[in-house]
C-alpha cells in the first residue's frame, strides 16, 4: 500500500476498527513540516472512505508528540509566499476529518504540536506531557488554532497568559483546565487511547459521526442553533438500520449488531 512509502508517519492497526498514525521524525522531536502533513492528509483520506477504520489514534513518541512547526523549514519564508500560498491551510485538513481522532500526547506538544492535538476530538495525556504555545518567542503567534481552540478550551485569561508569555503548562494543568480528558499512567497513553478508540470503533459509525458533528457544533453555533442542529441529527438517525437494530436489540435483551448503515 502507499502507506509503506510514508517517510514521516507510521500507520498501524492496533485494534479492530482502529487505525493509528504515529508522527515519526525522531531527530527533530517530531517537528511538523509540509511533507508530514501531506502524508497525514493522505492517510486520513484513505481512512475516510474505509468502513474498517472507525476511529483513529494520533500519537508521537515518548519524548515528543510534536515540538511544533519545523522552524528550520519556516524561517526564511516571506510574506508574499506564505500569504499567496495560504501557508498552513493544508496543515489543518485534519480538522475536517469526520471520524473521531484520539490524540495520545506524551512529552512535548508545543506550538503546532499543541494545535495539532487540539484539532483532535479527545486528548489523553501522559504525566510527562508538556503543552504550550511558544510562538511569541520566535516573533510570531500561533497560526493553527492556538489563539482560538485553546481559548475555547481553557478560557481567556489562561490562554492570553500562555500565548503572550510563551510559557509551558503541564499535563496536570491541562487536565484541571479541561484541555485533556484525563492524565493516564506514565507509559500507557497509547494503550489507553487505543482502548478508548476501540470502544468508539465498536459503536455504529453513523451515530458516532453524528455525535462528533453535534459536539463540534457547540463550538460554532449559538445554543439555540446548536440545539436545533442536534435535534435534526437525532431525527436523521431514525432513518438508519443501526437505530432499528440498536433499539430492537435492547428490547429483545440482545447485543446490538451494527451494520454502519
Ligand atoms: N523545528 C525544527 N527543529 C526542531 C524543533 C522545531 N520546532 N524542535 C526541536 N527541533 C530539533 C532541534 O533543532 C534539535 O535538532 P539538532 O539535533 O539538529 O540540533 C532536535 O530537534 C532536538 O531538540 P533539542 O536539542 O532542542 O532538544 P531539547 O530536549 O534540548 O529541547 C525543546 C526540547 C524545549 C522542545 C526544544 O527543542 C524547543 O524549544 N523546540 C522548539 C519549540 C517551539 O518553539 N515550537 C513552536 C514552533 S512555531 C509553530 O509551531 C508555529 C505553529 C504553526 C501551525 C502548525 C499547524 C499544526
Amino acid at each position: 500500500s502507499t502507506h509503506a512509502d510514508y517517510t514521516s508517519i507510521l500507520i498501524s492497526e492496533p485494534a479492530p476498527g482502529v487505525s493509528q498514525i504515529t508522527v515519526n521524525r525522531p531527530k527533530a522531536l517530531n517537528a511538523l513540516n509540509s511533507t508530514l502533513f501531506h502524508e497525514l492528509n493522505s492517510a486520513l483520506r484513505t481512512f475516510s472512505t474505509d468502513d474498517n477504520v472507525r476511529c483513529v489514534v494520533l500519537t508521537g513518541s515518548e519524548k515528543a508528540f510534536a515540538a511544533g512547526a519545523d522552524i528550520k523549514e519556516m524561517k526564511d519564508k516571506q510574506f508574499a509566499e506564505v500569504y499567496k500560498g495560504d501557508f498552513l491551510a493544508h496543515w489543518t485538513e485534519l480538522s475536517q476529518f469526520r471520524k473521531p481522532i484520539v490524540a495520545a500526547v506524551s512529552g512535548y506538544a508545543l506550538g503546532g504540536g499543541c494545535e495539532l492535538a487540539m484539532m483532535c476530538d479527545i486528548i489523553l495525556a501522559s504525566p510527562t506531557a508538556v503543552f504550550g504555545q511558544p510562538e511569541i518567542n520566535l516573533g510570531v503567534i500561533p497560526g493553527a488554532g492556538g489563539t482560538q481552540r485553546l481559548t475555547h478550551a481553557i478560557g481567556k485569561s489562561r490562554a492570553m497568559e500562555l500565548v503572550l508569555t510563551g510559557g509551558n503548562f503541564s499535563a496536570q494543568q491541562a487536565s484541571e483546565w479541561g484541555l485533556v480528558s484525563r492524565v493516564v499512567e506514565q507509559g500507557s497513553v497509547v494503550d489507553e487511547a487505543v482502548k478508548v478508540a476501540g470502544k468508539i470503533a465498536g459503536k455504529g459509525m453513523l451515530a458516532v459521526q453524528a455525535g462528533k458533528e453535534g459536539v463540534n457544533a457547540a463550538y460554532e453555533m449559538s445554543l439555540a442553533n446548536g440545539l436545533h442542529f442536534e435535534r435534526r441529527l437525532f431525527h436523521q438517525l431514525f432513518a438508519t438500520n443501526d437505530q432499528k437494530g440498536g433499539m430492537n436489540a435492547f428490547a429483545n435483551k440482545q447485543k446490538a449488531q451494527w451494520t454502519h448503515s
